[in-house]
Formats: C-alpha cells, structure tokens, sequence
C-alpha cells in the first residue's frame, strides 16, 4: 500500500477525508446537477390520481398527493434539488384539515372548480390556472363544495427548508378554519396596483395577495401577443410580482405565466435555477439538452415537466400554448449567483 493509501485508510476512523480526491466535484466549472428532465403526460397520471381518491380520504391522508419525483432523485420527494412538486386530489365534500409549517407553497389549478383554500380567515375559490399562495406559517385548509374533482400543482420549498434545517409544522385547533373576512379581500387591498394607505405585510416577506387568477394573466399574455413584440427565446413571458415589494411572491419561489404564439419556433437558453412546468392550455415542444443527450417532450393541457440547472431548452409551439413555471430564482438572486444565458 502506497503511503497515500495508508493515510486515507489511517485517518477515516477520525472522520477526515482529502479534499483533493474530491476537489473538482465538490467545486465544478459548472453546475452539475443530479437531477435529469423529466415529463409527466397527465393522461397516465389522472388515473393514478382517481385511483388515490378510492385509495384514501383526504382527511386521512391529511394531503392527498402524489408527489412528482425526479427520477435521479426518488425516495427524496424532490422535482429539484431545491423543490417539491406533486398533483394534489380533493374530491366533492372533502376537507384536507388545517395545520401550518414554515415551508412556503404554492398552488396551480390544473383541473375542476369550485375547491376552495383558506389561508388566514379568508378562503379563495379555485378556478383551472389560478395561482394561489400559502405563506410560510399560515394555517391553511382546502375544501370542495363543488360536485367534480378538483387536482392542482402543490409546488413547495420542502427540500430548500430540510436543508436547512429550519422546517417546523402544527396542526389547527379545527379542520377548517372559521372565515373571517370576505373573499375577495385581499385582491381588492394589493391587488389592483393599490395598497391600504397605512398597509403592513400581513405575510411578512410573502406577498399579500394570495390568488392571482387566470382571467386576469391570461388577458395580460393575450394582449402582449397582439400588441407588443415577442420575445424569441420566452415568447410572452411575464413573472408574479408581490405588489408590496416588485419581488417575487414568495421568498424562495417565482413563478411565471407565458404564451408562445401560434407558430413559435424559440431560442435556447440555460439558466441556473431548475423549472417546473405546468402546461394550461394548447401543445408545444420543449427540447432539452445536456451534453451529449436530448430529451424531446411533446407537451399538451395539463402534462408537467421539469427543466434542470443549466440544461439547454428551448420551446416551439405550432398552435400556440399557455405555459405556468416556477424555480427557485429568488434564492439565486439573494445568493447573488443567478445566471442566465441567452443562446443563439
Ligand atoms: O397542502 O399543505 O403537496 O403541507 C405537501 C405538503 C401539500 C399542503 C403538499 C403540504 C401540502
């Protein structure tokens, strides 16, 4: 045994280990994520989902869903390194009870109407392409008075707070918390490019508004498509802002709403934080690449997909599409080491 070997194998019994075996992975030229892209056609997953309803309620299951799981990640419940996604299922006259943690999320209604959530005394009814809140630590329940299933993206910042450590959780006194303002109160406060004179942040670095419905971003996309230039790497590409601050709407994700025009043929771009996609309307393709390998995703309404750090991707649509996204860009950014580039 050469006297490096003899010095590894001497030292690990007293946890050390050489720094120089590891070096170049521990500080690459680039971002090397394990992660790998990956596509879910909700065709195949919806029936997993129905199956999941006769399965379990969701008072047992407290929150039915199934969770989108990177391959190169299973068992970890991450989508990303940073983040969780899953398809969460409530069914007519279920309650999913209240409790809080300091995990932000986020919910983007894929399909059905009429559930409901409540964060903080005030419910917001859920409508396909909706984008609703829960800040960290607010008691939330979802209900369904409606008579169809309701099944919305839960995106959360789960793996970012199990790294570091910082997660804690409580049950709610009730399963559902009793209303204590009007829906629609909040919106009207923050929403309308307006804030209460004397406003504080009720959610503290969370946004105050905590439903952004569809009607309004898909207006917005709607009339940028008919009246402004497209861009040729994002098509129509807007973010969700906390109106109290110009930022994101939560301290550890964006979230994002573009439409690609009929006949969209986009450039490439990377970009180092990791996306996941929520198709709402219309088809398209996302091409990814990394290395040497290429991933071709032929996307329709409802699919997910996941876009990886510093993956390649560009998009073509030739009926046009309605895309939602988020990533965990406000970390980067805070951090000071976002990149993006723009390719050709
Ligand atoms: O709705 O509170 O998908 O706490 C994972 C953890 C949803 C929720 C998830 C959660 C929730």
């Amino acid at each position: 045994m050469n006297i490096r070997e003899q010095l590894y194998r001497d030292m690990a019994p007293h946890h050390l280990t050489p720094l120089w075996e590891v070096l170049h992975s521990l500080v690459p030229q680039q971002p090397a994520t394990p992660c790998v892209p990956a596509l879910w056609k909700y065709d195949e997953v919806r029936p997993f989902l129905m199956r999941a309803g006769e399965a379990i309620t969701a008072e047992e299951a407290v929150r039915r869903v199934l969770i989108l799981e990177n391959p190169a990640l299973r068992g970890q419940s991450a989508i990303t390194q940073s983040l969780y996604a899953g398809l969460q299922l409530i069914l007519p006259g279920e309650v999913a009870p209240s409790h809080r943690h300091t995990q932000s999320a986020l919910r983007f209604i894929v399909e059905g109407s009429g559930a409901y959530t409540a964060v903080d005394g005030e419910r917001t009814t859920m409508r396909p392409g909706d984008f609703i809140i829960t800040p960290s630590w607010t008691f939330h329940d979802h209900g369904h008075d409606g008579d169809a299933p309701v099944v919305w993206l839960d995106g959360l910042d789960i793996p970012m707070i199990r790294f570091f450590d910082a997660g804690f959780a409580e049950n709610g006194a009730s399963k559902s918390q009793a209303v204590s303002r009007a829906e629609g109160t909040s919106l009207a406060r923050y929403g309308h490019n307006m804030a209460p004179v004397r406003h504080d942040a009720p959610f503290g670095k969370t946004s105050p508004i905590f439903s952004y419905p569809y009607e309004r971003s898909r207006e917005a996309l709607e009339r940028l498509e008919r009246d402004a230039p497209v861009d040729a790497w994002d098509g129509v590409k807007l973010r969700y802002l906390n109106p109290l601050t110009g930022g994101a709407p939560m301290p550890t994700m964006a979230t994002f709403m573009q439409k690609l025009p009929a006949g969209f043929v986009g450039k490439p771009w990377r970009q180092t934080d990791g996306a996941v996609y929520s198709v709402v309307e219309g088809e398209g393709e996302a091409v990814i690449e990394h290395g040497a390998q290429t991933w071709r995703y032929a996307f329709g309404p409802h699919d997910h997909f996941v876009v990886p750090s510093w993956h390649t991707a560009r998009f073509t649509s030739e009926r046009g599409c309605v895309l939602f996204s988020f990533s965990d860009r406000p970390v980067h950014q805070a951090l000071g080491i976002h990149q993006e580039e723009r390719l050709s």
